[in-house]
């Protein structure tokens, strides 16, 4: 089945936005994952995006196994390495991070993943990540020693976009940083969102209602939330 994708365009032409909760392997304590889960089923929460930046072997697989035991929803591999590569998912976000130029995370990993995806039935997603500087230093920063893209240079940001849906990317994801103190400008949101044809994800440091409407409202398509749900569940009860 490979759906997902068909699916995230089927909702955007019936007008209808989506939430994904990322769920970090690191930081989720498995005993838990019933009771996030309970949360997440009654919530407006669409998808469950699953990775992190450093990850233990098999960590991924694991808890991806236990939370499509527990929800209905589409689980999408978000990973941080090849290693998160994992058949018990639904779909992988091919990420190629066109705002860095870093060969090995503009082509690759991708390529050492091809013999573990070529094994498996996963539907693969190919996305353009855009990371954004929000103040702090982030963990795709660390990991891929690479430098976001300015906030203040929107044009670049665009064109950069655009680029990325050139080069054959189904998704642009515009990324802060899991934990960021400032979310994606809803400037640079809306600037994207009306030059490009593709679907709108835009992520990090969103933490309050009132935020992911103002994302949307500007043009994201798919809003990812990790941090504020890990750090307050009760955030879940705004979120029904
Ligand atoms: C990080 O965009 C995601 O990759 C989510 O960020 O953890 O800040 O919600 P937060």
């Amino acid at each position: 089945m490979r759906k997902i994708y068909q699916n995230i365009l089927d909702a955007i032409a019936s007008k209808r936005k989506l939430l994904a909760v990322l769920i970090d392997p690191d930081k989720m304590d498995i005993e838990k994952a019933s009771d996030f889960m309970a949360k997440v089923n009654t919530s407006i929460v669409t998808h469950i995006f699953v990775g992190g930046s450093v990850v233990e072997e098999n960590d991924t697989a694991i808890l991806v196994s236990k939370i499509k035991k527990l929800t209905t929803l589409p689980v999408i591999v978000f990973p941080g390495d090849v290693s998160q590569i994992t058949e018990q998912a639904d779909a992988i976000l091919f990420l190629s991070l066109i705002s860095g130029r870093q060969p090995e995370y503009l082509i690759g990993k991708h390529v050492k993943a091809v013999s573990k995806l070529r094994q498996i039935d996963l539907e693969v997603i190919p996305t353009g990540y855009i990371l954004i500087e929000n103040g702090k230093q982030t963990a795709v920063e660390k990991v891929t020693g690479t430098q976001p893209m300015s906030r203040n240079n929107i044009p670049l940001v665009v064109d950069t976009a655009l680029a990325g849906e050139f080069l054959g990317k189904k998704l642009i994801y515009l990324e802060a940083g899991s934990g960021a103190t400032h979310p994606i400008d809803t400037i640079m949101i809306s600037e994207v969102k009306k030059t490009i044809q593709i679907p709108l994800i835009v992520g990090g440091g969103i933490r309050t209602k009132a935020q992911l409407w103002s994302a949307y409202n500007s043009g994201a398509d798919i809003v990812v939330i990790g941090t504020a749900l890990e750090d307050d569940e009760s955030f879940f009860n705004e979120l029904v």
